[in-house]
This record gives C-alpha cells, sequence and structure tokens, in this order.
C-alpha cells in the first residue's frame, strides 16, 4: 500500500510504489448513507467480500454508523475507528475529513457518486502511482448500464480518472454481489429440516407452519396496496403466513390487526392470515429469512438481489425516486426476468410488481396460480445472473488489469 503524508504534513509526493508483489491490495471505500439501509448494506458487503475472498485490505469510511449498526450489531458508532472482520471502519465526517491518517489505497471506491474529499483527491494525485479509482453506481438492469460500464471520466483539474463501475443484471454490467458460499448455505438451510425448525423457533418462537401454507416475507416501504393485499390474504382460501420485519410497513399491519403497533415478537391472526413481527437482523441473519419463505416481498437494492439468489417468486418494491424515474427501471428489470416465462405468467407477475408500485391493484390469487411457473423461472434466473459474474470478482479482475 502507497502512502502520502497526513494533510497538516509537507505534500510533496514521499509516497512509496507498492512494495512485494504480495502484498495484499489496500482498497478504501466512501460511503454516504442518504436514507435506509441500502447504501451501506451494498458498501459492508463488498467490503466484507473484497476482504474475505480477495485478500484485499479494506478500509470503509461510511458517514451514519447508527445505520451502519443495524446491519451490524457488533459496531460502537461512537468509536471513530475500528476493526471488525478484518475491515478497518472509519466513522467518516464528511465532506473534508478523510480518516485518521490521510492513507491513498491502491483502489478507491466511491459508492453512489459519493463526494471524496478533497484533501483525499488531491493525494492521490500526488500518489506516486496514482491508484484506481472507481465510481460506484445503483444497480439498474437497464441496456445503457452495458454501454458505461468501465467508462473513464478524466478528472478536469488533477491528471486523475475515475472510472464508472455499474452493476447490473446483464452481460457486459458489473453483475451483482454474490460470495462464493453463498449457495452452499442455502442449499444446507433448505436441505436441513433441524436448521429451518431452529430459524423458526428463534425467529417467531413457533414450529415451522404445515406445507399448505404459503409463507411470505414482507420487507417494503409503506405501500397504498398493503390493506388490500392483507385482505386477500385474510379472505384466501389456503393459509398464509407473514413474516414482518420490523420497519416502515410494520405501521400498516398494526393498523390491519387494530393493534397499538407490530413490533417484533408481535403475533396476530385475521382469518386465513397468520403475522409474525420479526426483529430486525444482523445483514448476514436476513438471507435465511428469504430461504424460509415461498414468496419473498424485497425492496430498494441489496434485498433484491439477496432475492434473486434465493430463487424464490418475489416482488420488488423499487426504490422511488422524483418524477417516477424508477419505472423504466422497474420495467428492465421485469424483462431480464421475465424473458423466458410463458405470456400469462409473465403478465401476472407483471401486473403484481406494477400493482406493488403504486399502478393497479395486485391480485394474489391470480400470482398464486402462477406460482409453480414462477418457482421454476426463479431457479433459471438465478443460473443466468450468476453468468454475468459477482460483482467483488469483476471488479477484483478489472483492478488486476489496471494496476498490473
Ligand atoms: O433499505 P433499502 O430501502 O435501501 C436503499 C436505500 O434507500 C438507498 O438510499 C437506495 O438508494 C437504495 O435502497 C436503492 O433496501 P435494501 O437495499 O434492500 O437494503 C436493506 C438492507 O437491510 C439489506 O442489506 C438487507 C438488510 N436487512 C438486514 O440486515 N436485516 C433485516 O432484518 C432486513 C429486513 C434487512
Amino acid at each position: 500500500m502507497s502512502s502520502v503524508p497526513p494533510a497538516s504534513a509537507s505534500t510533496t509526493a514521499s509516497s512509496t510504489a507498492p512494495s512485494a508483489a504480495a502484498a495484499p491490495l489496500a482498497c478504501d471505500i466512501f460511503c454516504a448513507v442518504i436514507d435506509n439501509f441500502g447504501d451501506i448494506g451494498v458498501c459492508w458487503r463488498l467490503a466484507r467480500q473484497l476482504a474475505n475472498e480477495h485478500g484485499w485490505q479494506v478500509r470503509l469510511f461510511v458517514d451514519d454508523l447508527h445505520a451502519f449498526q443495524k446491519l451490524c450489531p457488533r459496531l460502537a458508532p461512537e468509536r471513530a475507528r475500528q476493526t471488525l472482520d478484518g475491515i478497518v471502519i472509519e466513522h467518516w465526517h464528511e465532506p473534508a475529513h478523510a480518516g485518521e491518517t490521510l492513507d491513498v489505497a491502491d483502489v478507491v471506491i466511491e459508492a453512489f457518486a459519493c463526494e471524496l474529499p478533497p484533501i483525499y483527491i488531491a493525494a492521490m494525485a500526488e500518489r506516486v502511482r496514482a491508484p484506481l479509482w472507481l465510481n460506484l453506481e445503483y444497480l439498474s438492469a437497464e441496456d445503457w448500464v452495458a454501454d458505461f460500464h468501465l467508462r473513464p471520466s478524466p478528472h478536469p483539474r488533477y491528471a486523475l480518472s475515475k472510472t464508472f463501475f455499474l452493476p447490473g443484471l446483464g452481460p457486459g454490467t458489473g453483475g451483482v454481489l454474490k460470495e462464493r458460499d453463498l449457495d452452499a448455505a442455502r442449499a444446507a438451510f433448505e436441505g436441513s429440516p433441524a436448521a429451518r425448525a431452529a430459524w423458526w423457533l428463534a425467529a417467531t418462537g413457533e414450529a415451522p407452519p404445515p406445507a399448505s401454507a404459503t409463507v411470505v416475507s414482507l420487507f417494503a416501504y409503506e405501500n397504498p396496496a398493503v390493506g388490500s393485499l392483507l385482505e386477500q390474504w385474510r379472505d384466501s382460501v389456503t393459509p398464509v403466513v407473514l413474516l414482518v420485519p420490523e420497519g416502515r410497513i410494520s405501521g400498516a399491519l398494526a393498523r390491519f390487526f387494530g393493534l397499538p403497533s407490530f413490533a417484533a415478537g408481535t403475533h396476530a391472526t385475521r382469518g386465513n392470515l397468520s403475522a409474525h413481527a420479526l426483529a430486525f437482523t444482523e445483514q448476514t441473519g436476513y438471507d435465511a429469512l428469504l430461504w424460509a419463505s415461498d414468496v419473498n416481498f424485497v425492496r430498494g437494492e441489496d434485498s433484491f438481489v439477496r432475492a434473486q439468489w434465493a430463487a424464490k417468486p418475489f416482488i420488488w418494491h423499487i426504490y422511488p425516486q422524483a418524477d417516477d424515474a424508477h419505472l423504466p427501471k422497474l420495467d428492465a428489470a421485469l424483462a431480464h426476468y421475465t424473458r423466458t416465462l410463458p405470456a400469462d405468467a409473465r403478465a401476472a407477475l407483471e401486473r403484481f410488481w406494477h400493482a406493488w408500485n403504486g399502478a393497479g391493484q395486485p391480485d394474489w390469487a391470480q400470482f398464486q396460480r402462477h406460482c409453480p411457473t414462477l418457482r421454476q423461472r426463479a431457479a433459471a434466473w438465478a443460473d443466468e445472473l450468476a453468468q454475468v459474474g459477482d460483482l467483488a470478482g469483476n471488479l477484483t479482475s478489472f483492478a488486476k488489469t489496471q494496476l498490473k
């Protein structure tokens, strides 16, 4: 790892070139939390993969340690610097602060176009060997992504260039994150009645429901369609077991059941609907919720990706943007995901996703009729998506070509 002196010291270029070939690559990731958990969710997952699977020496700058702590309860939000799972975590007081020491890494990742501290950029320009500077963008399934992925953007003032690294669902994009052991972990969970029973007991205090029930996980923003859906589940011919991590949709559940809140540990039943409020788990625990369910409602970016790897039918509540800029992204994802579905199953899924994102009413009975076909497609899609390659692997391969 090369370094420059602290900002208070002389800024003459005294940095050293990368030393021994075997030295691990150093990587700094900068993450500004806009809202919710997706920004830090993606960065924390990426940081762990780069460290654990690729042996990189990772430092993660995060401006909101309280949001981070929800995903990682071991984190101490009052600490300026700490090391967890081999990753150095710095509380980033953006915009000017650049950590305890001004070390410039070999690879610098600016997540979601957050602005790097000006002194850090100046130090990057001073470095004997310029770092690889990547702007990791939000995931989009739109066609233009493959054209813009890995495009360089020269800095207007310094002899530095930033490269766009664009996650996507199709060939030629950066792909999405997937840990090496994820499929094996899922297979182990799904193949073990004991693991499943232990999960149900820990999450709900109960045994797993009978096979006749449809288990649904519900992770979503506030949603005007939820009332209609809860009524359809209540009136469903077959039982529905709903698992709801505490969060933005919980108020709607409380109103439906006539309760003051729907906090973790609450259990309520109406008609054929039985609902459990779950505690928000550590990030690594979230996958098991998807594996334990038959249908998953997910949102934002990271849970949307996890649902695809869980290989179960799912419904995406996309992060809403101004001027409905998110709607073409929703349809672009649908186009990939439904590509090989028969017309009727495709129409049912599109209708449900659109209704869940503000256009029309969700039709659970219609959706459920197509579930066997949607299950097959979910498994085939997970295989297709894996062909694009895991984002961390794609990123490290690109870095190797640039830092040779
Ligand atoms: O939280 P999100 O809505 O995140 C975002 C942000 O709003 C962001 O600004 C926006 O740009 C982006 O979406 C598109 O949804 P997401 O991305 O799914 O992140 C949620 C994270 O929370 C994910 O990493 C999974 C994790 N999680 C847990 O760790 N435990 C839990 O119990 C649950 C339900 C989720």
